[in-house]
């Protein structure tokens, strides 16, 4: 692996895993460079042979960090004062949202972004046009994907016992405006490695019409607004 002058994040603008590595590099205001990788021949990260996911995070040494919440936890550990929490409560209240992130909230959303072929094909116009394709995989994604994910959103949907995934979604929702209690943040005054993951989620649906239930929770809209602030807009 090659030394490089910056950190490097190789990545695909629509995923939600890299938003929550991207949101926490925004918010220690990390010099980077983003990679944005070819979803079809991935070509970008042919040196990683094992592991084909984004996002990967590649240091200035060299060193290669997979896997979207130890990524995370590295470059917490490693740039600037920590934002992870270190022990007790704090540590366990802030492992159960990150886990529930990934775990509850990522999986609540496509049901809803491919919920029937219209709202996927609108999705797909906006997906394809942030990765790299070309004219023709544009066109030929935009439609088959669309087709696809709906079927997969109905699927998984189903396996997770989602009946309506609108009001899975707002419950999703209401959930972590319970967890945010009283505080600005789930880490009191300021943002811990959860807020940074549950934002960086939410932040990848921002240009979605299923964006809107976010804004319509009030409480978690200026949350989430607040987190943008510090995170993404003043970096
Ligand atoms: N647990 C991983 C999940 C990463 C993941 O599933 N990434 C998707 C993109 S959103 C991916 O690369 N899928 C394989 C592919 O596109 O072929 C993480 O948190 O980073």
């Amino acid at each position: 692996m090659e030394t490089t002058t910056l950190p490097k994040l190789y990545q695909y603008n629509v995923c939600p895993f890299c938003w929550k590595v991207k949101a926490l590099l925004g918010y220690k205001k990390i010099p980077y460079e983003s990679v944005e990788v070819h979803p079809l021949n991935k070509k970008e990260i042919k040196f990683s042979k094992e592991y084909r996911k984004v996002p990967i995070f590649v240091d200035k040494a060299g060193n290669q960090v997979n896997d979207s919440t130890p990524i995370m936890k590295y470059i917490d550990e490693k740039y600037g004062s920590p934002v992870f929490a270190k022990s007790g409560a704090e540590k366990d209240k802030e492992e159960k949202w990150l886990k529930w992130a990934d775990a509850t909230l990522v999986r609540a959303l496509p049901p809803l972004i491919y919920r029937n072929l219209g709202d996927s094909l609108k999705a797909f116009d906006y997906i394809t046009q942030q990765e790299k394709f070309n004219w023709f995989q544009q066109r030929t994604i935009k439609y088959s994907g669309a087709m696809v994910m709906t079927m997969v959103a109905k699927k998984s949907a189903k396996e997770q016992g989602i009946a309506d995934p609108e009001s899975h979604l707002k419950k999703c929702l209401s959930d972590w405006a319970e967890a945010l209690g009283k505080e600005d943040y789930l880490g009191g005054k300021e943002p811990n490695g959860a807020d940074l993951a549950v934002f960086g989620i939410l932040k990848s649906i921002e240009e979605l019409p299923a964006f809107r239930w976010i804004q319509e929770n009030a409480k978690v809209w200026k949350w989430y607004q607040r987190v943008d602030q510090i995170a993404l807009k003043a970096a």
